[in-house]
């Protein structure tokens, strides 16, 4: 099916902050992880000096958008404290911000929201989807872009036997809880993005289900984000270890932005930029 006849969001420019994203072509989302224990990039960016070389490179492979998170959200992770939580990203948030770069923060946590929105942050990425005590607040009267994931449970127990009645079902009907919250603080839809949260609470089978049901969340008034890249569900999927699955995250993101997604999470930057671009191309 043709892009345009999914093209059913209200918002067709995506506020954020100074930034305002024209919604006409996916939105290429690149991760920056600024943790020891992500599951696919943990380890590799606790480095000051080597997160903003990496989230620099990303911008110039064609990111629109760089999202930093200094706490991993992987299955049994353990909570990251606060202070250390503020040490690993607002370095990396500060001097992509300085450089005019779309900086997304991805944090549960009020505090880093506010910091992060005054060090320059245009967007904030909450896998929680602002329940937090305080975390609408952060962001209400900033202006910046609010992504609202959904989560069964917590990341600690998340993928312990999720269950769910209808998972398409429930999972909207949360999303356009959330979404409501937001508006309901004064935040407008065109600042907000919502996203299923491909992985968090989920089976294989509650994914596809899940991915499935793009189309229909794409017609629920808010712009959808999809990140699927390099996870599990990949990996089920091709057989392949988490270094191995490029080219089934780079499928993903193809088909979640031609069933109705506006936002693509990734960590292969410039692969799925040129996959989109040839797939714009060809016009199917
Ligand atoms: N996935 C991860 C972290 N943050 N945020 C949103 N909005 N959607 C996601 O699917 C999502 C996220 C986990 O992946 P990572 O450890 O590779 O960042």
């Amino acid at each position: 099916m043709a892009r345009a006849t999914l093209h059913f969001f209200m918002a067709s420019i995506l506020h954020c902050g100074a930034f305002k994203f024209l919604l006409e072509r996916p939105l290429v989302v690149g991760i920056v992880n600024v943790t020891h224990n992500s599951f696919s990039d943990g380890g590799r960016f606790l480095d000051p000096s080597r997160a903003i070389a990496h989230g620099l490179a990303l911008r110039g492979d064609g990111a629109d958008l760089i999202d930093v998170g200094g706490e991993s959200t992987r299955p049994d992770a353990e909570p990251v404290a606060l202070e250390e939580e503020l040490r690993r990203v607002m370095p990396l948030i500060e001097a992509l911000a300085r450089e005019g770069v779309p900086v997304s923060v991805d944090t549960m946590k009020p505090e880093v929201m506010r910091a992060a929105v005054e060090a320059g942050a245009c967007m904030v990425n909450d896998v929680n989807a602002f329940r937090a005590p305080g975390a609408i607040d952060a962001v209400a009267r900033s202006g910046v872009g609010v992504c609202a994931m959904h989560m069964q449970g917590t990341p600690a127990t998340m993928q312990v036997d999720p269950r769910y009645d209808d998972v398409v079902a429930e999972v909207a009907a949360f999303l356009r809880a959330r979404a409501s919250a937001l508006e309901v603080a004064g935040i407008g839809a065109e600042r907000i993005v919502i996203d299923p949260g491909f992985g968090f609470g989920k089976t294989l089978a509650h994914n596809i289900a899940l991915f499935r049901a793009l189309p229909a969340l794409a017609t629920m008034g808010y712009p959808v984000l999809a990140g699927l890249s390099r996870k599990r569900s990949i990996g089920d999927i091709t057989g392949r270890p988490v270094d191995s699955r490029m080219a089934g995250s780079v499928a993903a993101a193809l088909l979640a932005a031609q069933n109705g997604a506006s936002l693509v999470r990734v960590h292969d930057v410039k692969e799925t930029v040129d996959a989109m671009k040839v797939w714009r191309a060809f016009g199917v």
